[in-house]
């Protein structure tokens, strides 16, 4: 085992929660849902790499040319002997940018719900960054946590890309951030962002042509099955992802075709034809929007990085 490399410790929430439970309770709601951090297992981050490759999903390839492009500045705003942590152990693509150009980085800290991803995510960056003490933590960031000190002075630096902050709605992501802001204990954020535009490219963006998001969506429906034993008929639901203009989102739904009942830890669920489970929110911001944003949970916006056709944004938020 490489010597810098820490074993994954757990750090839990007081608040709990769960697949069954909150797949439960979202179904016995008027307007039925389910939360978009269960897209994540195995399979689902397999399908969301995919997205990330696809031609209409602009995001990914426009936020790392944008971290490769401003490397440079943006570790020197990080400083010296910073620990990196990361809010979900996503791309280890993107990271790689900042442990390259930073300045003799003390620490990286990925925090992220799945222990078995962050372990195969840590495991490939020992051996290239003898120097860097790795500490994957499990714990899901959405919920309040403590993240326990390093021996030794560390300025931190938050990481989160990708943009998943849009994936919660306005009060929540100011909430989040806030959050963010006390673990971080007086370091700064840095911060992907998906900027508000020409609703055509943000629709094709989260309905591509070869059906990958599709398939992503539905695999709610297969795990349920698989590891809650529920009889979802995944053929029976459909992909639909408009954008709302007017609240600046696309809105993810599985739409039942036909009139339906589903088993699901010994509950009954009734679907009519045509009724939508909605499944995700992808908030669009402006770079100002989000900076108001920003401020209001408590940061000083500075620096902020964007390609010319603004299609994505990176900020680096201060903690005041
Ligand atoms: C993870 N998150 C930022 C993605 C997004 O664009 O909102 C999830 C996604 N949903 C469908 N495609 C990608």
């Amino acid at each position: 085992m490489d010597t810098n490399l820490a074993r994954a410790q757990t750090i839990a929430s007081a608040e709990q929660d769960n697949f069954a439970s909150s797949l439960l309770s979202g179904l016995r709601k008027t307007s039925k849902e389910i939360a978009c951090k269960y897209f994540y297992d195995q399979a689902g981050s397999e399908l969301f790499d995919a997205i990330c490759n696809l031609p209409e999903y602009y995001q990914t390839r426009t936020e790392m040319a944008l971290l490769n492009r401003h490397a440079e500045e943006i570790t020197a705003l990080m400083g010296e002997s910073v620990e990196i942590v990361e809010f979900g152990a996503g791309s280890l693509r993107k990271v790689r940018i900042l442990l390259d150009a930073a300045r003799n980085p003390k620490a990286y800290t990925p925090l992220d719900i799945s222990g078995d991803y962050l372990c195969h995510v840590v495991r490939s960056l020992a051996a290239d960054y003898p120097a860097l003490t790795l500490r994957p933590l499990v714990g899901d960031f959405t919920l309040p946590l403590e993240i326990p000190h390093l021996p030794g002075p560390a300025r931190r630096a938050g990481f989160f890309p990708g943009s998943t902050i849009g994936n919660f709605k306005p009060d929540a992501a100011m909430a989040l951030l806030r959050r963010m802001r006390s673990t971080l204990n007086g370091g700064g954020l840095l911060i992907g962002v998906d900027l508000v535009k020409d609703p055509v490219r943000l629709h094709a963006a989260y309905n591509d042509a070869a059906g990958v998001t599709a398939l992503f969506n539905k695999n709610l429906l297969i795990r349920a099955n698989r590891e809650l034993d529920a009889d979802f008929d995944p053929d029976g639901f459909a992909h639909y992802a408009p954008y709302n203009a007017a609240a600046h989102r696309i809105e993810m739904y599985l739409v039942s075709l036909k009139r339906q009942s589903v088993n699901l830890c010994g509950q009954h669920f009734e679907f009519a034809q045509g009724e939508p489970v909605h499944t995700e929110d992808s908030h669009k911001y402006t770079i100002e929007s989000f900076r108001e944003m920003a401020a209001r949970a408590g940061f000083n916006p500075r620096a902020v990085w964007t390609d010319q056709d603004r299609l994505f944004s990176i900020h680096w938020l201060e903690s005041r």
